[in-house]
C-alpha cells in the first residue's frame, strides 16, 4: 500500500500566517493534485497538522527567548519561534484551499517539546498514530510533501526512512523556512543520503 503524507499545509505556514514561509501557497495546486491522484487510487492520505497549546515552550514568548534564535528546550537545541499554530485557532486550520483529508495527526501537543517529525517528538519520547495508522494499512511507500521542507518535511523523512519506509518526496509540493538560505537545498541532500527519492508531481501516474 501507498500512502501521502501531507505535512503541515497549515495556515500560519502560508500567506499572512504567524510563521509564513515565502511562496508556500503556491504549492497548494500541486497538493492538491496529488491528493486527487492518491484518492482516485484508493490509496491513503494522512495530513500532519503542528498543534501547539498556547504555552507552548518552543514559541520564544514563552521562554524569554528572540525569535530566530537558538536556545535548549529539554535538553535539546532549541530554535524560538513565533506563536504559531495554536490548537483549535484560524492559524492551525489547513489552508482553506487545500482539498479534504480524513485522517490527521497531531504533533507538537506537549507545551515542553517540539515535534518536527510527525512520527516522534524531537527527543523521541512520545510518538504520535502516525507509525500505527501505516502500518494498520499495510502501508511500504510514502510520498511526502508540504510544510516546511527544512523542518517538519525533512524530520518527518528521515524518521521514515528509519523506521524502514521506502519514501518519496515531491519536491514542487515542498517549501522551506530557509533561516539561511540554502536550508533546503541541505535539507533534500540529507533525505537523498538517507536513502529519499526525490520526484517531481509530474512523475505520479
Ligand atoms: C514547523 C517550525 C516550527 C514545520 C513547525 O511545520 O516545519 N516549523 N513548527
Ligand atoms: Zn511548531
Amino acid at each position: 500500500m501507498k500512502a501521502l503524507v501531507v505535512v503541515d499545509v497549515q495556515n500560519d505556514f502560508c500567506k499572512g500566517g504567524a510563521l509564513a514561509i515565502t511562496d508556500a501557497d503556491n504549492i497548494i495546486s500541486v497538493v492538491n493534485k496529488t491528493i486527487q491522484f492518491f484518492n482516485d487510487n484508493n490509496f491513503l492520505v494522512i495530513g500532519t497538522k503542528d498543534w501547539h497549546p498556547a504555552n507552548h515552550k518552543s514559541f520564544a514568548i514563552n521562554s524569554n527567548g528572540k525569535i530566530g534564535e537558538i536556545g535548549t528546550l529539554n535538553n535539546l537545541p532549541q530554535i524560538w519561534w513565533p506563536e504559531h499554530c495554536v490548537e483549535n485557532t484560524f492559524g492551525s486550520e489547513f489552508h482553506p484551499n487545500l482539498l479534504e483529508i480524513k485522517n490527521v495527526i497531531y504533533k507538537g501537543t506537549d507545551s515542553e517539546i517540539d515535534s518536527y517529525s510527525g512520527f516522534f517528538d524531537n527527543g523521541k519520547l512520545k510518538s504520535t498514530n502516525l507509525f500505527n495508522t501505516l502500518k494498520d494499512n499495510q502501508v511500504s511507500e510514502i510520498y511526502v510533501l508540504g510544510l516546511a521542507t527544512d523542518y517538519c518535511v525533512k524530520h518527518t523523512v528521515l524518521d521514515a526512512l528509519d523506521l524502514g519506509f521506502k519514501v518519496y518526496v515531491i519536491e514542487d509540493g515542498c517549501k522551506g523556512v530557509n533561516l539561511s538560505p540554502d536550508d533546503s537545498k541541505y535539507a533534500f541532500k540529507e533525505m537523498i543520503k538517507n536513502g529519499a527519492y526525490i520526484i517531481k508531481s509530474d512523475d505520479l501516474t
